[in-house]
């Protein structure tokens, strides 16, 4: 959830990866058919470059795809009587049942383990509430979308900014300062270790952007104006920042040369779930 709220917003260091590294082998492989079928899927006028909205279109298709996947599957976990609803019961129970042995086992001292389990079922049990539409606790398969991919949905806008200021705001007094906004995305290092100079411009980010009434915290709408702003198309800025870091000669477009150079931008070392449901699948 917080790869992808961040990913929203675009900070440093979680641009999500749509390439995988199988796709980028393929692309520098010597079996050209399969190369060549691997770039014609981002090529797609075949003119030998990936522009802007080739990209654009590559990274929502991922994206589509990566939910769509996500959805098949857990839909299918919680389900398994196919029909056409599940009802928070049945979901309680496979994800969250084991938490009922566990307070019989521990009744007075529940462990911390236990206590953060909790917290997530209650965390899920709103955003659960909040999906379903019409109000019956069951949730449809497009109800369940929006549960499990709160981020994709507009009625699901409030819940998302709720729990990211949640995850957030370490004192719990409902709004973020600036050092819990610094907080989240940087750990300070040695004692007396300077600050990095990406850190100091956030703070004064903060300050100059995201605070906007200026009383030295993001409120529930400002956590909402930076997070979800109004006409951020993320595919478009996802493009546009990969573009603007592999382009090397400046004409706005992608050579293959160019995307395997900057190899580590496009395919994550860290698993991501792009990554992850690129390489699921042979396309790549
Ligand atoms: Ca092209
Ligand atoms: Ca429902
Ligand atoms: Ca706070
Ligand atoms: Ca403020």
């Amino acid at each position: 959830m917080r790869n992808i709220i961040k990913t929203m917003s675009i900070t440093n260091s979680t641009i999500t990866k749509h390439f995988s590294a199988k796709m980028l082998k393929r692309l520098i492989s010597s079996k050209r058919t399969k190369a060549e079928d691997a770039w014609d899927k981002i090529d797609r006028d075949n003119d030998g470059f990936v522009n802007m909205s080739e990209l654009k279109a590559w990274i929502q298709y991922t994206q589509r795809r990566y939910i769509d996947d996500d959805v098949n599957r857990q839909w299918k976990t919680h389900n398994t009587n196919n029909t056409e609803k599940v009802h928070w019961d049945t979901y309680r129970k496979n994800v969250y049942g084991f938490l009922d042995e566990l307070a019989a086992q521990e009744p007075d001292h529940p462990s911390d383990e236990h206590f953060s389990y909790r917290t997530m079922m209650k965390r899920d049990r709103r955003r659960w509430s909040i999906a379903d539409r019409d109000g019956d606790d069951e949730l449809t398969r497009e109800e369940f979308t929006d549960f499990l991919h709160p981020e994709e949905s507009n009625h699901m806008r409030d819940v998302v900014v709720t729990e990211t200021i949640e995850d957030i705001d370490k004192d719990s007094d409902g709004k973020v300062s600036v050092e819990e906004y610094i907080g989240d995305m940087y750990r300070q290092g040695e004692q007396n270790e300077e600050e990095p100079d990406w850190v100091k411009h956030e703070r004064e980010t903060f300050t100059n952007f995201r605070d906007k009434n200026k009383d030295g915290f993001m409120d529930n709408q400002e956590v909402k104006d930076w997070i979800t702003p109004a006409d951020f198309d993320h595919a478009e800025a996802e493009a546009r920042h990969l573009i603007y870091e592999a382009d090397s000669d400046a004409d706005e477009k992608l050579t293959k040369d160019e995307i395997i150079e900057k190899y580590d931008l496009f395919v994550g070392s860290q698993a991501t779930d792009f990554g992850e449901a690129l390489t699921r699948h042979d396309e790549f």
